[in-house]
This record gives structure tokens, C-alpha cells and sequence, in this order.
């Protein structure tokens, strides 16, 4: 009995991290706790206001793996990463759809270093999810913290759906993300 729950919990914790990789075809590793939202909830990040945690059944939104964060268009609110020392290539990526008067601060402590909008947004104008580069190669080793913001509640694309926060960058998953075609944004 004993063994086979040890086994089972083995094979749950295993499984999600097969599925990762297989959906995916590259290597990933989160330096966040909860990067890509899949317990299912926000542990690890700091929320105020009008963020929570959804499904994407059907695919529309574009997620990558079963859960993403997302606020409302009804209201606003603020979800913000743990602090962590930038490494790997000096990249960050992540999902991000929607957002009429949201964005994703790239900080440096309380300095704003790179404010993103969704810069997909204007071509499709739809929730779906898709990914962005960030260049902080000069920020290697330095503290970084992501404020996810939502300031609008006026609009139908008043909320932002974000997922996939991958603060460690490889040299194998920087050349999968170009790959995708993700838009590259540069601090300086
Ligand atoms: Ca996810």
C-alpha cells in the first residue's frame, strides 16, 4: 500500500513536468515559484484587486500548459512576481494577450525598467496569448520583480491574460522562442 502511494506520487509529480516538455519541444526553468500558474492558483505571487487563475480548454487563449492568470474587464488589479536574480541569457519571456490599459513592469526595485504592453494587440485585437522576448542582458545578476497591472476597467479587452514566465533563459529555449517568431523588446 505504502509503496504503491509512493509510486503514485512519484508518477503525479512527474507528469505535469512530461507534459510540459512534450507540449512545448524545449527545455524550462522557472526560477519563480508558480511561473506558469499550474497549481492551479497564485501561490507565489502577491495579488491585489482583480486577479485570479482560469482554464484554457479550448486552446483559444493560447496557453501553453492548463492554467494562466488573468484580471477582468470589469475591474483592476495588480499581480506581482517574487524578486529574482537575472540569469541565464539575460532574457525573459512570457505570454501575454489582451490588455487595453494593462501592462507588465519589468523592476529593478521600485525603477520601472521596461513597461510592456501587449504589442500584439493592435494587429489582432483578441485575448489570445503570445509571446514576448525581453532583452535585459546588462541586467544579468541583478534583482528583478514583474508587476502584472491592470489600471482600466472601461473596455472589452480591459484585462490581460499572462503565462509562462520563464526567467532563466537557455541558449536552447532563447533559439525556440525566436523560433516562434515572439516579439523581442530591449531594456535601453
Ligand atoms: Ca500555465
Amino acid at each position: 500500500m505504502k509503496k504503491t502511494a509512493l509510486a503514485l506520487t512519484a508518477l503525479l509529480m512527474l507528469l505535469p513536468l512530461a507534459g510540459c516538455a512534450e507540449a512545448r519541444g524545449y527545455v524550462y526553468s522557472p526560477a519563480i515559484e508558480n511561473a506558469y500558474f499550474e497549481r492551479g492558483d497564485l501561490t507565489g505571487w502577491t495579488v491585489t484587486g482583480d486577479f485570479s487563475v482560469t482554464e484554457d480548454p479550448d486552446g483559444r487563449l493560447g496557453a501553453e500548459t492548463r492554467y494562466l492568470a488573468q484580471s477582468s474587464a470589469e475591474g483592476t488589479g495588480e499581480l506581482v512576481s517574487s524578486s529574482f536574480t537575472l540569469g541565464g541569457t539575460g532574457y525573459l519571456s512570457f505570454l501575454i494577450g489582451a490588455g487595453e490599459g494593462c501592462y507588465v513592469d519589468v523592476c529593478e526595485g521600485d525603477t520601472v525598467l521596461l513597461r510592456v504592453e501587449n504589442p500584439y494587440f493592435a494587429q489582432y485585437g483578441d485575448g489570445r496569448m503570445r509571446r514576448v522576448l525581453i532583452d535585459l542582458r546588462p541586467k544579468i545578476g541583478q534583482d528583478i520583480v514583474l508587476k502584472i497591472v491592470d489600471i482600466c476597467s472601461d473596455s472589452e479587452y480591459a484585462y490581460i491574460n499572462v503565462d509562462d514566465f520563464d526567467v532563466n533563459v537557455t541558449e536552447t529555449d532563447l533559439a525556440a522562442y525566436k523560433g516562434t517568431g515572439a516579439v523581442v523588446l530591449s531594456w535601453q
